[in-house]
């Protein structure tokens, strides 16, 4: 995946139309488009493939959690409709996560930003992050803990990290990029904006 602006925009809105009006505004200012259930659950699976004339690459954030043959049929889903990265649970063991690389580039998540993934995310975080380099592309780490980043990123090698919790959640625009992340995934601090071109650029 490109890096370029550093940006990874959230696409959570609820309808075709809004999704395209906010790509149309920020395709210039961001490097790829994370789309996940609030939009798909709307507009169906093979919306990722109108989106493909953006020519972003798109991340269908699934967070798939099922058993290894369910999961993989998930990840062979996305992918057939247009996805070029799954992103995927790491919590629910090697298996799954071996098979879902099998059917597609996956992103795992190691942890989350909320307040509950103290609760059992944390602690193992280190763990999934050794998982997941074995067999994904990247994974996700929060931006609204920087130290659990750049503990992360020690044991990430080549792994991709990238990090929601920007501005909306708490996390400081620029924050985990410099706590050694490679993209911001930002939704709602651009697709809410009264200015979503400019609130973009503002992330750059
Ligand atoms: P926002 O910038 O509006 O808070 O959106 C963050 C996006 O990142 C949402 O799509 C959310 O599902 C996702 N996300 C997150 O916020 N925290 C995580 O730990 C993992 C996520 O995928």
């Amino acid at each position: 995946m490109k890096k370029d602006k550093g940006i990874i925009l959230a696409l959570d809105v609820g309808s075709k139309v809004e999704a395209i009006e906010v790509l149309e505004e920020v395709k210039d200012d961001i490097d790829a488009v994370k789309v996940g259930y609030p939009l798909i659950l709307n507009t169906g699976l093979g919306f990722m493939k109108e989106l493909k004339r953006f020519e972003k690459p798109i991340i269908a954030d699934f967070k798939v959690a099922d058993i290894p043959v369910i999961s993989k049929t998930i990840c062979e889903l996305a992918v057939k409709n247009g996805a070029d990265y799954v992103i995927v649970h790491g919590f629910v063991g090697e298996d799954v996560v071996r098979e879902c690389s099998k059917a597609a580039k996956i992103f795992v998540v190691a942890e989350m930003s909320h307040a509950g993934a103290e609760t059992f995310m944390k602690e193992n975080a280190k763990e999934i992050t050794g998982l997941a380099a074995r067999y994904a592309f990247g994974i996700v780490a929060p931006a609204t803990r920087l130290q659990s980043i750049t503990k992360l990123k020690e044991i990430a090698g080549d792994l991709v990290i990238i990090s929601p919790g920007v501005k909306t959640q708490g996390g400081v625009p620029g924050s985990a990029i410099k706590a050694g992340a490679d993209f911001e995934i930002i939704g709602r601090g651009i697709y809410l904006a009264k200015d979503p071109r400019e609130a973009a650029r503002g992330f750059c």
